[in-house]
């Protein structure tokens, strides 16, 4: 079953959308295998973002990602990396349809509430890079056969 990597950067914790945020992967069907309430180190941030590393908002984005608590999550399911990504919507909130996360919730690109795998190797270098094995949980959820034919 394919996984994917979703933060809620820390505006979104600021601003109490977690359950928010939490509640429209649970609703999709997608199943919760991690998720942990921390805080970002200078260096976590910058190997997360290291394919940003030579843009001009580096700077300020691993300021932001530290600056508060993030929460981390790994979420299953068919098609969730792509799935989540339309869930949350593009990364402008200028662009993010209503409906998206950072549509209803968004107003300015540095401060889009969410982060999200954008492909399948990517989720599975970031699920590496922020969970250990023993923090996931594999489950089967009860409503499987009622989510899927
Ligand atoms: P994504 O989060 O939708 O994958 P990326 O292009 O990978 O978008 O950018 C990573 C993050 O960097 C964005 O979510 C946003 O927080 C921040 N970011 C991207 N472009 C800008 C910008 O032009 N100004 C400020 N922050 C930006
Ligand atoms: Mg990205």
């Amino acid at each position: 079953m394919e996984r994917t990597f979703i933060m809620i950067k820390p505006d979104g914790v600021q601003r109490g959308l977690v359950g928010e945020i939490v509640g429209r992967f649970e609703q999709k069907g997608f199943t919760l295998v991690g998720m942990k309430l921390m805080a970002v180190s200078r260096e976590l941030a910058e190997k997360h973002y290291a394919v940003h590393k030579d843009k001009p908002f580096f700077a300020g984005l691993v300021e932001f990602i530290t600056s508060s608590p993030v929460v981390a999550m790994v979420w299953e399911g068919d098609n969730v990396v792509t799935s989540a990504r339309t869930i949350i919507g593009a990364t402008n909130p200028i662009s993010s349809a209503p409906g998206t996360i950072r549509g209803d919730f968004g107003i300015t690109i540095g401060r889009n509430l969410i982060h999200g795998s954008d492909a399948i190797e990517t989720a599975q270098s970031e699920i590496a890079l922020w969970f250990q094995e023993a923090e996931l949980a594999s489950w089967d959820p009860a409503v499987k056969g009622w989510l899927y034919e």
